[in-house]
């Protein structure tokens, strides 16, 4: 990692760059929002600013994929990327897959289908795999922060995250939408079903409708939402794709574009306060947390009179450390 002083000096050069989105400025951002040294917090401060007095800011809309390994999110996200980005030519999308096996996915989403049609010169197609904070593939601060950044750069930001545990909770915090992605089960029901991870998506894919039990699987998932959430099962989308043969990708498509041009963008300063509360039970374990709670008000009303989530940072430690 280059020194402090260093990319202090570049930061405005690399600023401009990523704004370009050449991949090498980019990736060097990114690793400055993946540090977490003292006087790093700084830096992103002056970095954010750059990018938000720029007369149109980019404010890239999030969309999650979660769902057990082998449901074929990097499969989808391989096919969608290039479906969205040869069907509209303004667009950029950027991929942040957080997987324990993210070494697997990244080679998967690079591989040769995507490789032949998006030479690695294309800029609208960014990737990049960052090492799970949890051995469950969970998120944490540094892919909020992460976020941060490519959201300022890309219309679009995908995150591939394995949902289990903490990670439930994370993705419904960092993403603007959440989709589960499901294989076929042979009819086994219960699967759907388990606790906590129904209840998170905005909607649903069944992915792998190639194969025999699909259909059965699908029904199967109407019933279990109808159980599960009675009272909006009618509005939540099931999508039935197959990333092998393609079936069902455009409806995908669609709805995704859909979501990335919904004024606004994405909503992450209001989700500062969560993640702040993240960092400092990162940092500091249940001690820090308590005093954020009971010294300090609460994260969300100390990341705001801090005047920002870099400045509370720096603040709690400064207190705390
Ligand atoms: N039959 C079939 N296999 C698929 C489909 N999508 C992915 N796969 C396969 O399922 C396995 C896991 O896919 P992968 O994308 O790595 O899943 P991830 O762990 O959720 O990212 C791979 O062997 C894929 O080739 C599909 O739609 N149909
Ligand atoms: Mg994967």
């Amino acid at each position: 990692m280059a020194s402090l002083d260093s990319i202090e000096q570049d930061l405005p050069r690399l600023v401009h760059e990523a704004q370009q989105l050449d991949k090498m400025a980019v990736s060097r951002l990114i690793s400055l929002f993946e540090d977490d040294r003292l006087g790093t917090a700084e830096l992103r401060s002056q970095a954010l600013g750059l990018l938000d007095s720029r007369p149109e800011p980019t404010s890239g809309t999030i969309l999650g994929l979660t769902g057990t390994p082998g449901s074929g999110k990097s499969s989808l996200l391989s096919r969608i990327t290039v479906d969205l980005l040869a069907a509209h030519s303004s667009l950029s999308i950027a991929v942040l897959a957080v997987d324990p096996s993210s070494q697997v996915s990244g080679g998967a989403l690079l591989g040769d289908r995507t490789r032949m049609r998006y030479l690695p010169s294309e800029n609208r197609l960014f990737f990049r795999s960052q090492a799970s904070q949890t051995d469950l593939g969970g998120l944490g601060p540094s892919s909020f922060q992460v976020c941060r950044l490519l959201t300022r750069l890309f219309d679009c930001v995908m995150i591939e995250t394995v949902g289990i545990g903490q990670s439930e909770a994370d993705i419904r915090h960092l993403a603007d939408r959440v989709y589960l992605v499901l294989q076929p089960l042979g009819g086994d029901e219960v699967q759907f079903l388990k606790a906590g991870i129904i209840e998170i998506p905005h909607a649903f894919i069944l992915n792998k409708s190639d194969e025999p039990t699909a259909l059965t699987s699908y029904h199967h998932l109407r019933s279990s939402l109808w159980l599960a959430r009675p009272f909006e099962s009618e509005d939540l989308p099931i999508f039935q794709t197959s990333a092998l043969t393609g079936v069902g990708l455009s409806e995908l498509e669609a709805e995704m574009l859909g979501q990335i041009q919904q004024p606004g963008g994405s909503g992450l300063t209001t989700r500062e306060a969560y993640f702040f509360d993240r960092w400092v039970h990162q940092e500091w374990g249940r001690a820090g947390g308590r005093y954020l709670a009971s010294q300090l008000g609460g994260s969300a009303a100390f990341v705001q009179q801090s005047g920002g989530y870099e400045a509370a940072q720096a603040g709690f430690s400064s207190i705390f450390g």
